[in-house]
């Protein structure tokens, strides 16, 4: 059976939506990576980068959730643009993977777990991820997916950070982004949406942010004690 390697983040979310909304069996195998697993020796056999999530798919190993989505997508044969708006799909596959995640995830840590105060960093990253999110917001005025009237990869690839928006912008974000709010509540409704949140109930991943878990997420840290 296909393992799925995962947390609760952004990116190993994604893949579990498209996991179940394409029926595919899995074997759920948490990372708790406030606890550091994704540095052990047989993780990075299948992740060098050493993140989630990851999937083993018989002799396959993929990694990175956009990979993996296009992957799944290309195996099962669904989830995929129309053939005339396959360019614009990986266009925009790749800004969520290149924008939307990065900025979004350094505006995070720059607002939430950076050891000092950087007022430089938290505008830049803020600034890149509204601008961002915002694009996104442009591109749905009128459409009711991604790619037009079809549901695919891509709108999993946005989902699975939708549901970290009111951290990364803050509690009143929605209100700015009416069309990504709209296509989140859409995707939320639906019943894959909702097995893929129940990955929650499976593992109970480390909550605290304590040393062990800075030194597992933000190893940078280690270099200026030594
Ligand atoms: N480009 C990668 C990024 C993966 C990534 O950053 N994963 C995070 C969770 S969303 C992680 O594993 N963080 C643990 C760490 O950085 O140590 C992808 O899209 O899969």
């Amino acid at each position: 059976m296909l393992k799925f390697y995962y947390s609760l983040a952004p990116n190993p979310m994604k893949v579990a939506l498209l996991l179940e909304e394409a029926g595919l069996p899995f074997e759920a195998v948490p990372v708790d990576t406030r606890k550091g697993e994704q540095h052990g020796a047989a993780f990075k056999t299948l992740n060098p980068n050493a993140k989630v999530p990851v999937i083993v798919d018989g002799a396959t190993t993929v990694f990175d959730s956009n990979a993996i989505l296009l992957y799944l997508a290309e195996k099962t044969g669904q989830f995929l643009p129309e053939p005339k708006d396959r360019g614009a799909m990986l266009s925009w596959l790749m800004f969520v993977a290149s924008g939307i995640g990065p900025f979004s995830g350094q505006s995070v840590h720059f607002k939430h777990y950076a050891p000092e105060p950087v007022p430089y960093a938290v505008n830049r990253y803020d600034f890149e991820a509204w601008r961002h999110w915002s694009l996104l917001n442009e591109h749905l005025a009128g459409k009711t997916w991604m790619m037009g009237e079809r549901y695919t990869l891509l709108d999993m690839s946005v989902w699975g950070w939708a549901r970290a928006v009111p951290f990364v912008l803050g509690a009143d974000a929605w209100e700015k982004l009416p069309e990504v709010k709209r296509l989140f509540d859409a995707i939320n409704q639906r019943p894959a949406a909702q097995r893929a949140a129940t990955l929650k109930d499976r593992y109970t991943f480390k909550a605290e942010m304590d040393d062990e878990a800075r030194r597992a997420m933000f190893p940078q840290n280690e270099r200026l004690k030594a």
